[in-house]
């Protein structure tokens, strides 16, 4: 039986991103009738005095800690203290509150970054602080890995029903498109669409960061939200039995290479643009592939194709997007 009912309060902490705005999209669709949302005007989460009044008023029976300062590659690397404090404050401030007034579930969404750069492929939950971290977002990751910590802290210490999250590379509706700080894929449909001539003339080339060599594994975030929301309904001691640690990567289990992944979107948008690479942007970490068995185990699997996923965030990108800016 789910220790979650349909009328608990849930605190979506990050409910406009591109998880939070998904896992809110699920909620609703299962059902749930008492998601608490804030933004970031009326909360602002690394303030804690303001945190702990909104818990002190709230109390909320879950948190979902979808809140987070995120960016690819070059956002990483060229705002490290931006990512390592913004994202400590944050998620300190939300963690203690949730102690500090009975939450009875806490789950904390992480990244694929926190593992090592050369570690094991698939990435094992197990090999987290085997190595030495990918130096582009190490900032990120360390601050990533003291809230995987934290949980596990309360669990040990005070017995609560604290637990990770870790997504592999995540796209969809409400993704960042701003060419200097999103990820990888979708800047590629947006580049790919930019590229495309409307008047019959050649598409213009596209540069691709890197070398294209790297493997990502990228799932879309509705399936994330859907795994978020099945593991909220999981009993304690299913999510403890598989993940002692309490952590749990989400993915797909399949990884494909960025030069096969602009040879995708570039097929999705019919596009006829050249793919030419600018080997003076970093490539990152050399893959970064999930291990799902635990996830899998518990009895949830991602069910939206990669192609299907990069059809659907064009969309959206054509419809929201651009007429927005
Ligand atoms: O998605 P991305 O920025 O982040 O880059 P990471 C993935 C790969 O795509 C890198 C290449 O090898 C990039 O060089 N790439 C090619 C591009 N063209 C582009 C482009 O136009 N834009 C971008 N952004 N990349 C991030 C971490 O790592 O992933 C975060 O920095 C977090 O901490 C996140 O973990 C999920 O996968 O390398």
């Amino acid at each position: 039986m789910s220790p979650i009912n349909k009328s608990d309060k849930i605190f979506v902490a990050g409910h406009r991103g591109l998880v939070g705005s998904a896992i809110y999209r699920q909620l609703q669709q299962k059902g749930y009738t008492n998601i608490v949302t804030r933004s970031r005007s009326e909360l602002d989460l690394s303030n804690q005095a303001n945190v702990d009044a909104f818990f002190d008023e709230i109390r909320p029976d879950c948190v979902i800690l979808a809140a987070a300062k995120v960016g690819g590659i070059l956002a990483n690397d060229t705002y490290p203290a931006d990512f390592i404090s913004d994202n400590i404050a944050i998620q300190t401030n939300v963690i203690r509150a949730a102690h500090s007034y009975n939450t009875k579930r806490l789950i904390f969404l992480g990244s694929s970054c926190i593992y090592p750069k050369l570690a094991e492929q698939p990435l094992r939950e197990d090999c987290l602080l085997t190595g030495p971290l990918e130096p582009t977002n190490e900032w990120y990751a360390v601050a990533k890995i003291a809230g995987i910590k934290m949980c596990q802290a309360y669990k040990k210490q005070h017995g609560h029903d604290f637990f990770s999250l870790m997504p592999t590379n995540l796209y969809g509706p409400n993704d960042n498109f701003d060419l200097k700080t999103s990820h990888v894929l979708p800047a590629l449909i947006r580049k790919f669409h930019e590229a495309k001539s409307s008047h019959g003339a050649e598409d213009a080339p596209v540069t691709l960061w890197g070398s294209g060599t790297p493997k990502r594994e990228f799932l879309y975030v509705d399936d994330m939200a859907d795994a978020t929301v099945f593991a909220m309904e999981q009993p304690s001691d299913k999510i403890f039995d598989v993940a002692p640690d309490g952590i749990l990567n989400i993915g797909v289990g399949e990884d494909i290479a960025i030069s096969e992944l602009a040879e995708l979107i570039k097929s999705v948008l019919n596009s006829k643009s050249e793919i030419v690479y600018d080997t003076s942007k970093p490539d990152g970490t050399p893959r970064k592939l999930m291990d799902v068995t635990r996830i899998n185990k518990l009895g949830w699997n991602a069910k939206i194709s990669l192609e299907e996923g990069i059809q659907r965030s064009h969309q959206w990108f054509c419809e929201n997007y651009l007429s927005t800016t």
